[in-house]
């Protein structure tokens, strides 16, 4: 095992070469560094002759968005590695494949996926990706059953919630998503046209409350394996084919967590479509969005009960009449709080994203951040009150005047 320290380019070049016959033995590699997330190393190793790269991630032992001064556990790279080696046997061509696991380096050499683009990036360039639902939703499905106590045996659940305890990243989620943006945080980062409404997120006692409920949801109930940061930065995308990266917050949580990662994405870049000049673009395209997040819901209910109906292991959840009604409601419930909570701190919290903040128009961009704390502080509300994907669709219309 090597000793940890940060790579250079020159270093990963050498380790590429050391992989058995990836490369042509004389290959003449090039490497860059292109890590543009908020805290590790990514290496693009290739070689122009034979055409054939990969990709190196490296984890570094701090939160790198912020500096040194936000230490961070090396064990996430181990995180990584083992749930996408367990995502790819669940939901197999959905993930990254793995080639090599370096714990000393706390690096993970992958496929690289540089055909395809970050979805986030996509959908900014208003792109459309018809197999997108159907992936993702096999992926939620697929991942989320097979490792919850309705898909697992519960002895062998139970050993991999011990695999997968991920307190530091944990950590960042329940301050950074549950706590910060409703209180008056030095993590909170928020543009002063909206400062309005960022102090009366701090005041809000329904809103709270509704936090509150969903933290102790997050904090508490090993639900499912998560991939834990399911955002659309964390998804490569081409209209043929789908990639989830990235799943180094992975723990056993809340289902909903994943699936309203996904959504509150899509509103993001709904709320962030206020750039458009002509209105029919734009509401053509916000009617594209809304339209996928319905579809991706429907088929994640569809098959995750199509799941559990042909394969599920716990008696009494399977032989009870109206038992999965009631779990399925609570999940699509869970899925519209938590929405509605990655939506608030993508506005007001230490973390945002380039949907919102790459508009260069001042009016718009503070347009389209109040319009995403609406949506999203109404979800919240919304949540435990929620009987259908619709009652969403209609807060989210209602949020812009439809
Ligand atoms: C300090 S890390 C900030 C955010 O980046 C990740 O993608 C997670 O969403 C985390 O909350
Ligand atoms: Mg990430």
């Amino acid at each position: 095992m090597s000793a940890y320290h940060p790579l250079t380019e020159q270093e990963a070049i050498d380790i590429a070469r050391s992989l058995s016959d990836f490369f042509p033995q004389d290959a003449q590699l090039e490497s860059r560094e292109i890590g543009d997330g908020n805290l590790n190393l990514v290496f693009h190793i290739s070689d122009p002759a034979s055409g054939k790269s990969l990709i190196m991630k490296q984890a570094l032992p701090y939160a790198k968005v912020v500096g040194e001064s936000w230490p961070l556990t090396l064990d996430r790279a181990r995180i990584e590695s083992e749930a996408l080696i367990t995502e790819a046997k669940l939901a197999p061509g959905l993930v990254p494949q793995v080639y090599h696991y370096d714990a000393g380096l706390a690096l993970t050499i992958m496929e690289d996926l540089s055909d395809h683009v970050i979805m986030r990036r996509g959908l900014m360039e208003n792109g459309r990706y018809p197999k997108f639902a159907s992936d993702i939703s096999d992926f939620m499905a697929a991942t989320l059953f097979y490792t919850s106590d309705l898909g697992l045996n519960q002895q062998e659940k139970k050993r991999k919630v011990g695999q997968f305890i991920n307190p530091e990243l944990c950590k960042i989620t329940e301050d950074l998503i549950f706590d910060d943006p409703y209180a008056d945080s030095p993590n909170n980062n928020f543009e002063a046209a909206i400062a309005d409404e960022a102090r009366a997120l701090q005041t809000d006692a329904q809103l709270h409350l509704e936090v509150a409920l969903l933290r102790q949801k997050f904090l508490t109930e090993a639900q499912a394996l998560l991939h834990g940061d399911l955002h659309t930065g964390s998804i490569f995308i081409t209209p043929e084919s789908t990639k989830v990266i990235d799943p180094e917050f992975a723990f056993f949580g809340p289902i909903g967590f994943d699936v309203g990662a996904v959504i509150a994405n899509f509103l993001l870049n709904y709320a962030g479509q206020e750039h458009w000049s002509e209105a029919d673009a734009r509401e053509d395209y916000r009617e594209y969005l809304l339209g996928s997040i319905v579809d991706i819901w429907e088929q994640f209910e569809q098959k995750f009960r199509k799941h559990w109906n042909d394969y599920g292991v716990d008696r009494l959840a399977n032989s009870t009449p109206g038992y999965q009604d009631i779990y399925m409601k609570r999940l699509l419930q869970d899925t519209i709080g938590f929405a509605g909570c990655k939506m608030v701190r993508r506005i007001v919290g230490l973390s945002h994203v380039a949907d919102i903040d790459k508009i260069p128009d001042d009016a718009k961009r503070e347009k389209a951040q109040r319009l995403a704390l609406g949506i999203g502080k109404s979800l919240i509300k919304l949540n435990r009150h929620a009987e259908s994907i619709q009652e969403l669709v209609n807060v989210v219309r209602k949020g812009h005047g439809g």
